[in-house]
């Protein structure tokens, strides 16, 4: 038997994912074609008769704004929020700030693709105090060590699947439509945790902007559909190529 439902949602586009720039915890806004997507998605929401009752975001305000135009647009700005660094978006270490395409061609397709899709290999760190970096950012004044200067996507499985077991499966267990507002790695980390992907295959997930992905769930927290479905799938793979191509 299923339990509740659940919806992935990368936030709309940024201002720097449209300048191609890595963008990890700098909290950037929505590109005004962001702030488009994010409606739309909550019109699929309410179109597929998707009814969220409570949404988890992280702290960034490119996952909080979409999250809150989608809900808007489905006619749920109203239900409870839950806000948390776990579901921020991998960072990005000394890359924050660059340009993807000019990184791919000073460091090569190799290293470039080592950074943004391995598993267990993280960018160079931020320097402390440096212009991108977070350390004197409040929202982040609790974490003490936990604070990354660098993360590769296996740091972010272990800092995100406990913030899921602890407060996301109890939402779902309680029978909860649960919305999750995030980011293209911290949903890439979710979903290699839900779907059992292995470290190698889990460098050709692309998660598209804007676009909700539904998963229904076992009791043992299996989904019913591997790899979940998107709201509109035609949509969902040409940006998901997008997303593979960004740098070239
Ligand atoms: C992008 C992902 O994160 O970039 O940090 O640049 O989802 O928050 O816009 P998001 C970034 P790639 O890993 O796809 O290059």
């Amino acid at each position: 038997m299923a339990i509740g439902t659940l919806v992935l949602l990368r936030h709309g586009e940024s201002v720097w994912n449209a300048q191609n720039l890595f963008t990890g915890w700098v909290d950037v806004p929505l590109s005004e074609k962001g702030t488009a997507e994010a409606i739309r998605g909550g019109t699929l929401l309410r179109e597929a008769g998707i009814l969220p009752d409570v949404v988890h975001t992280s702290l960034q305000r490119r996952a909080i704004n979409t999250a809150h135009l989608a809900l808007d647009a489905a006619d749920r700005a109203w239900i409870p929020v839950k806000r948390d660094w776990r579901l921020n978006e991998r960072h990005y270490g000394a890359l924050q700030g660059k340009d993807k395409k000019q990184t791919l061609a000073e460091f090569g397709e190799e290293q470039f693709m080592l950074w943004r899709r391995s598993y267990d290999v993280p960018p160079p760190p931020i320097e402390r105090g440096s212009e991108f970096s977070q350390d004197a950012d409040p929202r982040y004044a609790g974490l003490g060590a936990d604070l990354p200067l660098t993360e590769c996507l296996k740091d972010v499985v272990t800092r995100l699947v406990p913030y899921w077991e602890s407060e996301i499966v109890p939402d779902l267990r309680a029978g909860r439509t649960v919305l999750i507002g995030a980011h293209g790695n911290s949903l890439r980390a979710l979903v290699k945790h839900l779907d059992g992907i292995s470290d190698s295959d889990i460098a050709g997930l692309n998660i598209p902007t804007g676009i909700p992905l539904r998963y229904d769930l076992t009791e043992d927290l299996a989904p019913t559909t591997p790899g979940g479905t998107y709201l509109d799938p035609d949509a969902a793979a040409a940006a998901i190529s997008a997303v593979a191509n960004q740098g070239r």
